[in-house]
């Protein structure tokens, strides 16, 4: 306790130096625990509100967003500076609040200051490995301070300036225990308001964790820390419990699944670059579609596509399946880089992508073939983690959002449309050296599908009472333009002839709740539409284009998105025998045709079980009271579906392939990539290799090949035609 002299002393010298303060007074409140405890709480909020409106680019869609966002920092601050109330003893109890009120400003800032570098949050992993972030940032740390980042440190040095001059007195009279639980409550009460306000607005924002982005713009940063913290340890815990031997019974069941290639295809694209296009939720219905408009005129809804999927230079797949769970994209990508599959529950690239031993394609093609990997994607970087997980997966390259030239008008809340996309793009691909494996992520036939329902789109809307699947012919018409574009610029500048382009839907866009109302569009009965219809409809595109072939066709094979990988690995001549790969090649004889949902769920070209209903595929029939022959004859099927994605969860979530060596792969060396100046990265090496070099751009005598894009774009953007 102050005397009454020593306070007078204390306050004379003040007003001495601070003359111009002579007669300002602090409100009283001030000096009450919870006077002060409300004040603190409110500057943390507000410098989380100055975060979010200056240096965080969290793209906000409507107003709701607008006030999720502005209250979200409210339940968590007060509930964890709450715990300063349950301190009885006066210096302790202030002492507590100080650190929580400082912790709390250094993870906003540190966050803050990580997202100028990263666009990105800091997840507990990172944390953890905060040496090599440290390293990462090097030199450059200091130009990412700016001047007005004294704003989110000046209201904790006033706070405890006043205390330790006594200006803001303390107050001995702890709270009263009956308080600080009520507030605790409230805080804890109003985070679930809070949660559910987000849950309505972004469904399973939690279950399936999209991005950080959404996570913060939902429910905070602390939460979204906390959150990570604990998902971190429960993942962690699984791991640490896994050991070599579990990789016997992988191993046994890859031996035996192994299909091996087929002669007449193996090989036959050899050392070419591999151009993947990603066909953001293209169903295989849409292929050779042609939507009738008001007047009963029929349109081709992709008739690009549809003369690729034509081609006697592509093989083309009309059985072939989509397997994601709930990690959706990220599931297609984690199927097709590394023929595993998703995870149960959640994205395997968001839960322990940035943390897993993986042997990937771009790293089986680098070690084995000598290629250069790259991901080209006009969203933020760190959606379904993809900036943490490529690293993973041996990518050298990954140009996100940062590299694109991303307006309101030429994107929508999944970044930027597929237009400027892919134009953009070339100006990275023409100087990656070949043979390059890439991967062209698209997004605009995306849900909800009115991206382009004004006239601007020149596709007419189908017309059913659900307007996602009206708007979703316009998006996938746009969609079908877009890589026509992109394919004529890989003619006119030579990158065609030594590539193989292989396109893929990644799953449905019609969810199967809506799909009663798209019955009549394929010809079928709304009112008999049933679960094997849906089934049937899970089909995706998938076709392999091989310039200069001429044995394509259309391959009624039964497949899924798990034998991609074997399947193109042997087509450019690298055989399979010794990785890790839960699928098949699609063109071997010995492929069983048995395709897993991730459900546990399978279609094979004989039977499709759907629960314990057994349907023939080739009818649709459902069989009412099959044979004990029958019922064997699919539960064994069953079992083998069951198998696979078991051996798929037990390899992800014990992180086996650490324990894998007789692949001869070295294990790739997520610090090596860093995807920062990746242009620089990728000219230096041009200009290294000299006249070694064998990107587009050398081969045209260093000339870009830029303007050989022609676009005809979507609302102005770019060159017309
Ligand atoms: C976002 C895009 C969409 O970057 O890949 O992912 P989805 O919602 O389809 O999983
Ligand atoms: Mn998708």
């Amino acid at each position: 306790m102050l005397t009454k002299n020593n306070q007078l002393n204390t306050e004379k010298k003040a007003s001495g130096r601070l003359s111009g303060w002579k007669n300002f007074r602090l409100p009283h409140f001030l000096n009450t625990r919870l006077g002060l405890f409300t004040t603190v709480g409110v500057l943390l909020w507000f410098k989380n509100l100055l975060a979010y409106t200056t240096d965080f680019h969290l793209r906000l869609e409507n107003f709701n967003e607008w006030i999720i966002l502005v209250i979200n920092p409210i339940a968590t601050t007060f509930f964890l500076l709450a715990v300063a109330l349950y301190v009885r003893k006066t210096r302790r109890a202030y002492i507590t609040m100080m650190v929580i009120y400082f912790l709390m400003t250094l993870l906003l800032f540190s966050n803050l200051v990580y997202y100028r570098e990263f666009t990105d949050f800091i997840t507990v992993n990172t944390m953890l490995g905060a040496g090599k972030v440290a390293s990462g940032l090097g030199e450059s740390a200091l130009r990412l301070f700016r001047a007005y980042d004294i704003f989110y440190w000046i209201d904790f040095i006033i706070v405890g300036g006043l205390l330790l001059t006594k200006k803001i007195k303390m107050e001995d009279r702890p709270v009263r225990a009956r308080v600080a639980v009520s507030i605790s409550l409230l805080s804890a009460a109003f985070f679930l308001f809070n949660l559910f306000l987000a849950e309505t607005e972004r469904p399973q924002l939690l279950g399936r964790e999209f991005s950080r982005d959404y996570i913060v713009k939902f429910l905070g940063l602390n939460a979204f820390t906390v959150y990570d913290g604990v998902k971190t340890y429960q993942t962690n815990q699984v791991r640490a419990e896994a050991s070599d031997s579990d990789m016997v019974a992988v191993e046994e069941y890859v031996n035996d699944h192994y299909a091996a290639p087929n002669d007449e295809t193996f090989g036959i694209a050899k050392g070419k670059n591999v151009i993947y296009i990603h066909l953001e939720s293209l169903q295989q219905f849409i292929i050779d579609y042609k939507l009738k408009d008001e007047n009963g005129v029929e349109h081709e809804v992709t008739p690009f596509l549809n003369s690729l999927y034509h081609s006697n230079s592509t093989f083309s797949f009309e059985n072939f399946f989509h397997q994601v769970g709930q990690g959706k994209t990220s599931d297609a990508e984690t199927l097709f880089e590394n023929s595993l599959f998703g995870l149960s529950q959640g994205s395997m690239f968001t839960q322990i992508g940035g943390k897993n031993t993986f042997e990937a394609a771009p790293a089986i093609l680098d070690q084995t073939q000598g290629y250069t990997s790259a991901v080209f994607h006009g969203n933020a970087g760190n959606f379904w983690n993809r900036n943490e997980t490529y690293k993973h997966l041996g990518y050298d390259y990954f140009f996100d959002a940062n590299y694109y030239d991303v307006t309101d008008e030429n994107s929508f809340q999944y970044g930027l449309h597929d237009k400027p996309f892919f134009e953009q793009s070339v100006q990275y691909l023409e100087h990656l050296q070949q043979p390059f494996y890439t991967k062209f992520l698209a997004v605009s036939n995306h849900y909800p599908y009115s991206q382009f329902t004004d006239d601007e789109a020149g596709f007419p809307l189908a017309d059913t009472p659900d307007e996602t699947i009206n708007g979703y012919f316009a998006t996938a018409n746009y969609l079908d333009k877009s890589v026509e574009e992109f394919f004529n610029y890989l003619k006119a500048s030579g990158l065609y002839e030594n590539s193989v382009i292989v396109l893929y839907g990644d799953h449905y866009g019609i969810s199967s709740s809506r799909t009663k109302d798209l019955a009549e569009l394929l010809g079928k009965s709304k009112s008999l539409w049933n679960d094997f219809d849906n089934a049937q409809l899970q089909r995706v595109p998938y076709m392999i284009h091989i310039p200069g072939q001429e044995d394509g066709g259309i391959n009624t094979t039964y497949g899924g998105q798990v034998d991609a990988l074997p399947t193109l690995l042997h087509l450019l001549g690298v055989d399979t025998e010794n990785y890790i790969l839960l699928g098949q090649d699609l063109f071997s004889s010995a492929h069983d045709q048995i395709v897993a949902f991730r459900n546990g769920n399978y279609v094979s070209s004989k039977y499709t079980m759907l629960g314990s209903n057994i349907y023939e595929t080739a009818t649709g029939r459902l069989l009412v009271e099959p044979s004990e022959e029958v019922q064997q004859e699919a539960e064994a099927m069953k079992e083998a579906a069951n198998t696979q994605l078991s051996m798929s969860d037990q390899i992800n979530s014990g992180d086996l392939l650490r324990f894998y060596t007789k692949s001869g792969l070295k294990t790739v060396d997520p610090t090596s990539y860093n995807y920062k100046g990746q242009l620089e990265q990728i000219v230096k090496i041009e200009k290294e290799k000299g006249d070694e070099s064998t990107s587009a751009f050398s081969k045209n005598d260093g000339k870009s090949t830029v303007d050989e894009y022609i676009t005809n774009t979507y609302q102005g953007y770019g060159n017309q035609q």
